[in-house]
């Protein structure tokens, strides 16, 4: 079916295609392959807890926890932003990246150099994440690839510059989510959580994992 101009405005939204460079994919995990991942993950912050970022230089807390694994993981401190080896309140390194997150990855994105960085966001119910880029990172040549867990959210896509419309839709437990090429660079963020729509997290929650390269390859 083709809208036209005459199609009410929220039909046009509806339908109106994901900017170039946004890769949806709804339900690529099961609920199997879901479990097994929360269990990992529940291995992961017993090992690398999560820790309760600020912004550079205002000092404000997140409403976001954070962990990583992987060999290097992004923080948040009054010193700014960055990628460390170190976990920044135990001082070890962050866990390996789990092989199913590595497999992901070579599915997904087989031309992609390897990845270096996997942040393990937690929202609870009243948690969000302000539009931003996702520019920490010294090459943009890989995708950054997205896995939901738990709750569903609210996801905010817009273009490459802060101003200008941003679209939304749900993310749901088990999607997958890549923004690559043209959208790599693309303003995102989580307008909101929708508390008790999953319960594959037993105290409620979503985690948002997100895998990126960092460095330049060789
Ligand atoms: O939670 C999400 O789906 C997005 C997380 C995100 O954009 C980030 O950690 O940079
Ligand atoms: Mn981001």
């Amino acid at each position: 079916m083709t809208l036209d101009n005459a199609a009410p405005e929220s039909a046009r939204k509806r339908q109106s295609p994901l900017p170039e460079g946004v890769r949806f994919l709804p339900g690529h995990l099961d609920l199997s392959a879901q479990a097994d991942l929360a269990e990992q993950l529940r291995a992961i912050v017993a090992e690398a807890p999560l820790f309760r970022p600020v912004m550079p230089k205002n000092g404000k807390p997140f409403s976001v926890r954070m962990s990583n694994c992987g060999p290097l993981g992004w923080v948040s401190d009054i010193r700014g932003y960055r990628y460390q080896p170190l976990h920044p309140v135990t001082g070890k390194p962050w866990p390996p990246l789990p092989d199913v997150l590595k497999d992901l990855w070579h599915t997904l994105a087989p031309d992609a150099p390897e990845p270096e960085a996997c942040l393990i966001n937690f929202y609870d119910g009243t948690a969000r994440m302000g539009l931003h880029q996702d520019r920490d990172e010294e090459t943009f040549e890989a995708p950054v690839l997205s896995v939901s867990l738990g709750d569903s959210a609210l996801f905010r896509i817009g273009g490459l510059t802060r101003k200008g419309s941003a679209r939304s839709f749900r993310l749901n437990s088990g999607d997958v989510l890549l923004l690559e090429g043209p959208s790599r660079l693309a303003f995102h963020g989580i307008g909101r959580i929708y508390p008790g729509t999953s319960t594959l997290l037993k105290n409620g929650g979503r985690i948002n994992l997100t895998l990126r390269r960092v460095t330049k390859p060789a």
